[in-house]
């Protein structure tokens, strides 16, 4: 039996401590590089189509968002990083935007970070993924666009980037939002971290 969405909703939106909600409830932050498929990701988890914006313009969230899920998360869509489109003013905004999130929510319990199984994990990744312990946050590695490759395929690509970091292939949840795998496995981890 997995964890059932009652409600999921917009709370709000903004780019400064001052901006985010009371830190009530055990929170997970969704980072990736623009365009890999966060909103996505969170909307296929909440089971919403359009809770989240998605765009096939990336770079489009450029604010930090936060959704309430039932009473008992929330759930923190991150602007995205990494693409060369973004004017340098904005892209200099990022670290300390993230830095200023990253290091004023006590109820921080888990960052997902979002990556595409094509690509597998980039610099930038690697950073954020080295960043959260130093911020106390769990780090989960989720792989999206899974739907591209074939079940034997993804099982070999996933064990090929395990190797690559030097990390235990079970540890890499493989999702896809077109196709709804790894749902149940990623809500296995953020329920598990956030104590229900
Ligand atoms: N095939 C496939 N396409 C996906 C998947 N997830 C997202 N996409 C597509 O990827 C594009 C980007 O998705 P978004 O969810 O908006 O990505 P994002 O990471 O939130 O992008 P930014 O907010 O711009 O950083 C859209 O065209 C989606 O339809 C997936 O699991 N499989
Ligand atoms: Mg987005």
């Amino acid at each position: 039996m997995g964890y059932k969405v009652k409600n999921a909703e917009f709370v709000t939106s903004g780019t400064r401590p001052k901006h985010f909600p009371p830190a009530d409830r055990p929170e997970f932050a969704f980072g990736g590089r623009s365009n890999v498929g966060k909103s996505s990701l969170i909307n296929t988890l909440v089971n919403r189509k359009k809770l989240v914006k998605t765009s096939k313009t990336p770079g489009r969230t450029q604010l930090i968002n936060f959704f309430g899920v039932n009473e008992d998360f929330y759930f923190v869509d991150l602007p995205g990083y990494g693409f060369a489109k973004v004017p340098e003013s904005v892209k200099k905004q990022w670290g300390p935007m993230v830095e200023g999130y990253l290091g004023n929510r006590p109820n921080l319990v888990g960052m997902v970070i979002v990556m595409d199984l094509r690509r597998g994990v980039q610099e930038d990744d690697f950073e954020l993924i080295m960043a959260a312990p130093h911020f106390g946050v769990q780090p989960i590695l989720v792989f999206t666009k899974a739907d591209k490759y074939k079940k034997n395929a993804r099982m070999q690509r996933r064990r090929e980037i395990a190797k690559d970091i030097e990390a235990d292939p079970e540890e890499l949840v493989l999702f896809s939002s077109t196709q709804g795998i790894g749902v149940e496995q990623l809500w296995q981890r953020i329920t598990e971290l956030g104590g229900r």
